[in-house]
């Protein structure tokens, strides 16, 4: 027999409408919470790396700007993702500690190299374009904080995926060692980009709870299908080619058929042997070192405010 909590919870889930932080919640719900929300926060951090790489060398003043905003807005999407994460109870310090001792996930993505100027073009196409399409439906995700984050981080991703198409398409209008570049680059993103949606569907151990609970509304491969199927008219735009010679529109199946995607890669990143994890790590590390003295100044400055009401 449920109790009143377990049938008010899941009266809210059944009627679509939304988890909120004082409200009771299932321990499991909560620690699933946790766990997604604090992965894709850390990935907007760690997701800082590959492009801040090429701040410096951008090649004109306007794409450094751009750059800079578009690295700030990522800095912007990991705060609103821990704080949407400490209202479930866990401390931004504890988060933190997990991800500097290796005991947190975060997207796979982020640990390839950025040796060219076409990958800004491509990360902003394809990663964020990916991003896009896992996160929108997380606007309804049913825990508030988190849907309500996703809104705010959607509208700005939509504009990531813009300014990186835009990167592309000149590059592709360019001379031919542009558009080689833009091509190369391309080729390199593309399979890690539908790796972000995660383990096939047969293989992702959360999904089907999750989407009982209505935080993810769609599955892994459905959502990595949709993404294939926004990609191709738009790679036609660019004139790139997608490197995948299997990829072809099934009438039968109204979806693309695609060639098996290298798991293997995927598993070899996630356990951290990817090719640039260690290097993604120890930055990491390195900023929070550096950043000690704004937290020891910030605590002594909310110290002295402290001090001074209390007078
Ligand atoms: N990388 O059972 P499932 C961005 C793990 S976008 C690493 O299917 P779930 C924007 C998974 O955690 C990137 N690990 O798991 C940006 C689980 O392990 P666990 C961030 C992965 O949670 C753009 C195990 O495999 N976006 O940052 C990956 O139901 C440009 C089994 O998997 C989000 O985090 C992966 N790709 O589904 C920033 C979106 N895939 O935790 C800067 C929110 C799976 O049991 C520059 N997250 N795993 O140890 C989600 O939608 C889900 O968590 C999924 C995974 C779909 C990622």
């Amino acid at each position: 027999e449920p109790s009143a909590e377990e049938r008010r919870f899941a009266e809210i889930i059944e009627a679509d409408s939304r988890i909120e932080p004082r409200d009771w919640m299932p321990e499991a719900y909560r620690k699933t919470l946790i766990r997604q929300i604090s992965q894709h926060a850390h990935s907007e951090i760690i997701g800082m790396q590959p492009e801040s790489n090429w701040i410096t060398r951008a090649p004109s003043l306007k794409r450094k700007a751009i750059l800079i905003a578009k690295v700030q807005d990522e800095a912007g999407h990991g705060l609103y993702l821990y704080s949407a994460a400490q209202t479930l109870g866990i401390g931004r310090e504890e988060m933190n500690e997990q991800l500097l001792a290796g005991k947190a996930r975060y997207s796979s993505i982020f640990n390839y190299h950025t040796p060219s100027w076409a990958d800004m073009g491509a990360i902003g196409w394809l990663v964020d374009g990916a991003a896009i399409c896992n996160q929108v439906p997380l606007c309804r995700a049913s825990y508030g904080p988190y849907g309500r984050a996703m809104v705010r981080i959607c509208k700005e991703e939509s504009f990531h995926q813009r300014q990186g198409f835009e990167i592309l398409l000149e590059l592709m209008q360019g001379t031919p060692a542009q558009r080689e570049m833009a091509q190369d680059s391309v080729n390199r993103w593309y399979w890690p980009s539908l790796m972000m949606f995660g383990p096939p569907d047969d293989e992702s151990p959360n999904s089907a709870q999750s989407m009982a609970w209505k935080i993810k509304r769609f599955s892994n491969d459905e959502l990595r299908q949709r993404f294939v199927g926004m990609l191709v008219p738009q790679a036609e735009a660019l004139g790139v080619t997608l490197p995948d010679p299997e990829l072809k529109w099934n009438e039968e199946k109204q979806a693309y058929d695609m060639s098996e995607i290298d798991w293997t890669e995927f598993q070899e990143v996630l356990a951290g042997r990817g090719p640039a994890n260690a290097e993604r790590m120890r930055r990491r590390r390195e900023a929070h070192e550096d950043g000690a003295w704004v937290r020891e100044a910030a605590a002594a400055y909310a110290r002295t405010q402290a001090e001074r009401k209390a007078v």
